[in-house]
């Protein structure tokens, strides 16, 4: 799969400490495209100067900053994940590879803990099972965790029209997704505590604000 050129949508809030072993752990075949959403700690400047290709987001939110990478992407398939050292690059083949090999319409990485609870509050937790169980009886799709290291057509991502710019893109894009006909596919990936500071799951208003985000999208 080496030559395959699948590009992978970074969303980017301050994360100058993560950026360089997320950047340096891309698999050959698999190209960054930093979305920086307004970061104040120089990562679009660090991203560049890594070489990796950056594109500008000032509208805050995290579906606002994925959507400009979908925008920016030019290969058949796109990957999306978080750039806080959470994820590992070296796991995205294994999102891909369904998408890549005409199996899967969307391949969700459903985060496996290992060690520490501090990777993924307990909290956090709930709350995407709680979710992921309402997409299953909503759908029908066989879905454990809203993850966020994805792969998709990226024509057909953006045919699908999601409309959430905030914290509801992931679950919209899920629902809409089984919604369509997809075939949404789960695999495990490896979930380990983010490098820098949290800003969602460790606050409590990052959490109650995704919290209002989702539910936004379960009522519309
Ligand atoms: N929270 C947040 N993250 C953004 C935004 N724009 C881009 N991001 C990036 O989106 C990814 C996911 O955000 P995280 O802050 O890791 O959210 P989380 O994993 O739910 O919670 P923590 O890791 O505990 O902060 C990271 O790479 C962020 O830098 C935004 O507007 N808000
Ligand atoms: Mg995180």
């Amino acid at each position: 799969m080496a030559e395959t050129v699948v590009d992978v949508v970074l969303p980017v809030l301050d994360e100058v400490e993560a950026l360089p072993w997320v950047l340096h752990r891309l698999p050959p075949g698999f190209e960054p495209i930093v979305a920086d959403n307004g970061s104040s700690d120089g990562s679009a400047a660090l991203a560049r100067r890594l070489g990796a290709r950056t594109v500008v987001e000032p509208r805050r939110g995290f579906g606002a900053a994925c959507f400009a990478g979908l925008q920016a992407a030019t290969a058949d398939v796109v990957c999306f994940m978080d750039c806080d050292g959470s994820l590992d690059p070296a796991d995205l083949p294994l999102v891909a590879g369904p998408v890549l090999e005409g199996r899967a319409d969307l391949v969700l990485g459903a985060r496996r803990t290992t060690g520490a609870g501090r990777a993924f509050p307990i909290h956090a937790q709930l709350a995407n099972r709680a979710l992921a169980a309402e997409v299953r009886r909503r759908t029908g799709a066989r879905v454990t965790d809203l993850g966020p290291m994805r792969a998709a057509r990226r024509r057909d991502l953006l045919a699908l029209g999601v409309s959430d710019r905030r914290s509801g893109w992931p679950l919209e894009m899920v629902l809409r997704a089984a919604g369509a006909g997809w075939r949404v596919v789960e695999v495990p990936v490896p979930y380990r505590a983010r490098l820098g500071r949290s800003k969602v799951t460790g606050t409590v208003r990052g959490t109650l604000r995704a919290v209002r985000d989702m539910r936004a999208v379960l009522h519309t």
